[in-house]
């Protein structure tokens, strides 16, 4: 929305101008007073990597995405940064797997940290107000581009004090695109265009086109074409016949399965910041294939296993197993979410190919094709470390899988390897320091050393053949959390089980930290609707995006009762 509206898209002009409206390109020049506005539409995403890897653009800045994890052929994107001579990132984190190829990064601020208006889908224009300071050396983007323009001598076009200044420009530019368009442009917020700051900042949610009266009010439009009129020149829909074209990537006897892409639940596109509340890593803990039972059979996967899909590309994907017959037989899915700040091997881009609509140049993100196979490992283990350091130095080389969980009092990662390892030997290096408590059974393939530094617990590793067999995370998370480690957490943390916490299973509700467990055991006890269980568990009553799955275990529940 906001980049059709704005023009940030480089095939379009502003206000939802495009290149071959007639006139419009002139119209907008003299608006901005210039005369080196582009003449024809500039590259497409997946077109602009390509140009940057054929080292067509020498100079490239990204602003508030992560293409190296988002777009299709990540391995490629990967090259062609690494080949441009420079790249500027803006963003409001430090690390990403795209500010890992910056010369030049510009801190931006973040969601809570600045102000403006964003744009939903549905129209409506809402002011943002900032909630938090802004830390040192840190400004929002309009900022940034302000200040790099002014120093590239543009800094007549760009006086702009205040995001207020802003809008009332885009709010005149959306006037000069109606004009223009013979009452078929309908994004129209010319009402607002002499907002005054005040008046801005007050502005309650409202959406376009807006109308003002003679008292000085403005008028939202909820309902669009109520009049049963469509914004063309007869007002008469149209309907545009489209051949249907297969994906380009069919399955093969070498690549079986297609791969399907998307989201989960509790976690938002590259996790550069979801991936930070440690809350919302409980409900997926790792990367994850979900898998239909026959191709699991067929496979040879098991439940919780750690897999790799191989498709034609240069790099795998990763993730445990998750066997369900809610999927489709013939076809995996597996989440964007996970780069590689959080996991060695599980970006999904890396299974889809750049292939693109020729028209919106949309890529084919949801459909590649791989072939499955269980990963062999020889060990499975979870490390945990006080410190800070998101990096796992010198140590990834002897896993064949690793990932990373930020936890409130400690860092951890799940790991797997196929190397035959000296645990006793090799555990300070794991531990970065010499373990205090160690417990070996190798007939077990067991292995538990713990770091221990004035009652302080520093560090744990935990080795096992069947990772569902250790302790609860949050339990282990909460040893860190003690300033000294009390006989029975000393005892456990070597035996490899929890103390006194109630197993709640699986995280069903973020909110309220409802688990699967708790709620099947509540539903056995009579809770058998949804308002019953809200009301014992509090689960589903806050933001509701667990609904589903709390259904769904009601319907499993009923159903086998019934049998
Ligand atoms: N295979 C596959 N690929 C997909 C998709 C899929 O379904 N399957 N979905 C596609 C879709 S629909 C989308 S929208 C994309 C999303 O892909 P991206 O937009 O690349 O993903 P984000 O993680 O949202 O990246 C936003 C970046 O901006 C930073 N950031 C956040 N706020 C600000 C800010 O205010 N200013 C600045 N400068 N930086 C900020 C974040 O830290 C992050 O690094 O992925 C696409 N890719
Ligand atoms: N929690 C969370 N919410 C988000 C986001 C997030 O990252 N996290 N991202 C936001 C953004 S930018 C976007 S664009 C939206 C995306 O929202 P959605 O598009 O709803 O989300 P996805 O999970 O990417 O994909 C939805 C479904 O499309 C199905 N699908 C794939 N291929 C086909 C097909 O060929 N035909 C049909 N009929 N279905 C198919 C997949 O199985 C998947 O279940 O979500 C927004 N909301
Ligand atoms: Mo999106």
């Amino acid at each position: 929305m906001g980049g059709r509206e704005v023009g940030g898209l480089a095939n379009t002009l502003a206000a939802h101008m495009e290149y071959d409206t007639p006139g419009a390109r002139e119209r907008l020049a003299r608006f901005w007073g210039t005369d080196r506005l582009p003449e024809a539409p500039g590259l497409k995403a997946v077109d602009l990597f390509e140009a940057v890897h054929r080292g067509d653009i020498k100079v490239l800045w990204i602003m508030g995405t992560n293409p190296a994890v988002s777009l299709p052929d990540s391995a490629r994107v990967c090259e062609a940064l690494a080949g441009c001579p420079t790249v500027i990132v803006s963003d409001c984190m430090a690390n990403t797997d795209t500010t890992a190829f910056a010369d030049i990064m510009l801190p931006a601020a973040g969601w809570g940290e600045k102000d403006g208006t964003v744009t939903n889908s549905e129209r409506c224009i809402s002011r943002q107000r900032s909630f938090l300071s802004l830390p040192t050396e840190v400004w929002p983007d309009w900022r940034i581009l302000t200040s790099v323009a002014c120093e590239l001598g543009y800094a007549k076009a760009f006086q702009y004090q205040n995001p207020a200044d802003i809008f009332r420009e885009h709010a005149a530019l959306s006037a000069l695109a109606c004009r223009a368009s013979n009452g078929r442009q309908v994004f129209d917020i010319e009402a607002l265009g002499q907002l005054t700051e005040a008046r801005y900042n007050q502005l309650e949610p409202i959406q376009w086109p807006i109308t003002l009266d003679e008292a000085g009010v403005v008028t939202g439009t909820p309902r669009l074409f109520s009049d049963g009129r469509f914004a063309t020149d007869d007002g008469r829909a149209r309907l545009v016949p489209i051949p249907a074209g297969l994906p380009r990537q069919i399955v093969t006897s070498r690549y079986p399965l297609v791969v399907n892409t998307g989201r989960i639940r509790d976690q938002w596109h590259t996790m550069t910041r979801t991936a930070l509340v440690s809350r919302l890593l409980t409900h997926r803990q790792e990367p994850f294939v979900e898998i239909h039972p026959d191709d699991a059979l067929r496979f040879g996967v098991c439940e919780e296993a750690l897999c790799q899909l191989t498709g034609p590309g240069p790099e795998a994907f990763i993730g445990r197993a998750r066997i369900t017959s809610d999927q489709r037989p013939g076809e995996v899915f597996i989440p964007i979410h996970w780069s590689g700040r959080f996991a060695s091997q599980s970006v999904a881009t890396n299974l889809i190919a750049a292939v693109t609509d020729p028209i919106s140049g949309q890529p084919e993100s949801k459909h590649g094709v791989a072939s499955l196979r269980r990963l062999a490992c020889r060990w499975q283990a979870r490390l945990m470390r006080r410190s800070a350091s998101d990096e796992l130095p010198g140590l990834a080389g002897l896993c064949d899988y690793w990932c990373r969980q930020p936890l409130t009092h400690s860092d951890s990662w799940w790991l797997a390897g196929s190397q035959t390892m000296d645990w006793e030997s090799e555990a300070s290096i794991w531990l970065a320091g010499e373990p205090q408590l160690i417990m070996a059974d190798s007939a077990q393939g067991r292995f538990r050393a713990a770091r221990v530094v004035d009652g302080r617990l520093e560090a744990v590793l935990l080795v096992d053949s069947d990772v569902g067999l250790l302790p609860d995370l949050a339990w282990l998370d909460e040893c860190f959390a003690a300033d000294r480690l009390s006989p029975d957490q000393r005892q456990c943390l070597l035996a490899g089980r929890s103390v006194d916490t109630e197993e709640i299973g699986a995280l069903v509700c973020s909110c309220f930290q409802v688990g699967d467990r708790q709620i099947v055991s509540a539903i056995r006890e009579g809770q058998a609707t949804l308002e019953a269980l809200g009301q014992t568990l509090k689960c589903g009553t806050n933001c509701g995006s667990c609904v589903p799955e709390i259904r769904g275990l009601l319907l499993d529940e009923l159903t086998e009762t019934e049998q």
